[in-house]
């Protein structure tokens, strides 16, 4: 295969996400005919499945052989294998869409020998674009160079605004290790904790990481998110010089499709903050 021609590409997804926002903006889900997956907080709904068909029909008739990977259509058992994959969440965020909550995005990713290279991400409530090329940059709206100021340092937790979610698992251990590392992360310093600026939970990873990216969240941790949820923010975020290491303490290395994500945004002080990070992080996750 030729080599694939990345800023064609970016281009490409970029148009289709457009074309995606306008098929989740008319749309007017409601919270009675929504359907689940794993459970009540799982949501899926039919527009999540036909932004997912258009999309993997428009990229296939572009790219025949690329691989593609999405949400609605991903199996146990499928695996990111070298090949050139596109990697789709049609909505992330399904939630806030059913609850016409407008931190909803579209996630398109291209990862090369499990490696993203390509990503888009739009919010098309909020018209917000979000790109990256590997080696090129990223860009909000494809002008302004993330983070969008000059990067204080991370001075540590305390000073922090850490991005956090719940995800779907309301149950067993990895449920008690994100609660009592939450209850941790906000608890006062007498009482052993790290009392940070505060804690968000927006319910769209790909949005989070673009607000890592941005410079506006310094730290977000989630566990149980799919490659769909994290391939494009990833390119995104480190063109804008953050970067993802694993969830569970001591483990620098990660993969899009390791399960287990802790961003960090650019700026002088990100390893002392990981570490400070995990002493805070109560057990280990099991998710991977
Ligand atoms: C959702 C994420 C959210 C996470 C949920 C879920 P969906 O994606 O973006 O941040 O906490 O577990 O993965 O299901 O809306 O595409």
């Amino acid at each position: 295969m030729a080599e694939p021609n990345l800023q064609e590409i970016h281009d490409f997804l970029i148009s289709v996400a457009k074309k995606a926002g306008e098929m989740i903006t008319t749309a007017r889900p409601s919270t009675t005919q929504t359907g689940e997956k794993k459970n009540s907080a799982d949501l899926v709904t039919e527009t999540d499945q036909a932004v997912e068909k258009m999309v993997s029909t428009t990229l296939k008739d572009k790219y025949p052989d690329f691989s593609f990977m999405g949400e609605e259509t991903y199996k146990p058992g499928d695996s990111l294998t070298a090949a050139p994959t596109f990697i789709v969440d049609p909505i992330d965020g399904t939630t806030n869409f059913v609850h016409a909550y407008p931190y909803v995005s579209i996630s398109l990713g291209l990862a090369i020998k499990r490696q993203p290279v390509v990503g888009v991400v739009y919010n098309p409530f909020t018209q917000t674009l979000y790109s990256a090329i590997k080696g090129h940059g990223a860009f909000l709206n494809q002008t302004q160079r993330l983070p969008l100021r000059e990067p204080e340092p991370l001075r540590g937790l305390d000073n922090a605004v850490v991005c956090i979610e719940w995800g779907s698992e309301r149950t067993g251990n990895d449920y008690e290790v994100k609660t009592a590392t939450f209850k941790k992360l906000c608890a006062s310093k007498d009482e052993g904790g790290a009392m940070v600026h505060g804690l968000r939970s927006f319910g769209s990873a790909a949005l989070n990481l673009c607000g890592v990216a941005s410079g506006g969240l310094d730290i977000y941790w989630e566990a149980g998110c799919w490659p769909w949820d994290v391939c494009a923010g990833w390119v995104i975020l480190s063109e804008a010089g953050g970067f993802i290491v694993d969830g569970n303490p001591g483990n620098w290395n990660q993969s899009v499709d390791g399960r287990r994500y802790l961003a960090v945004r650019k700026g002088e002080g990100q390893k002392k903050i990981v570490e400070e990070f995990w002493s805070f992080v109560q057990g280990k996750m099991e998710v991977g």
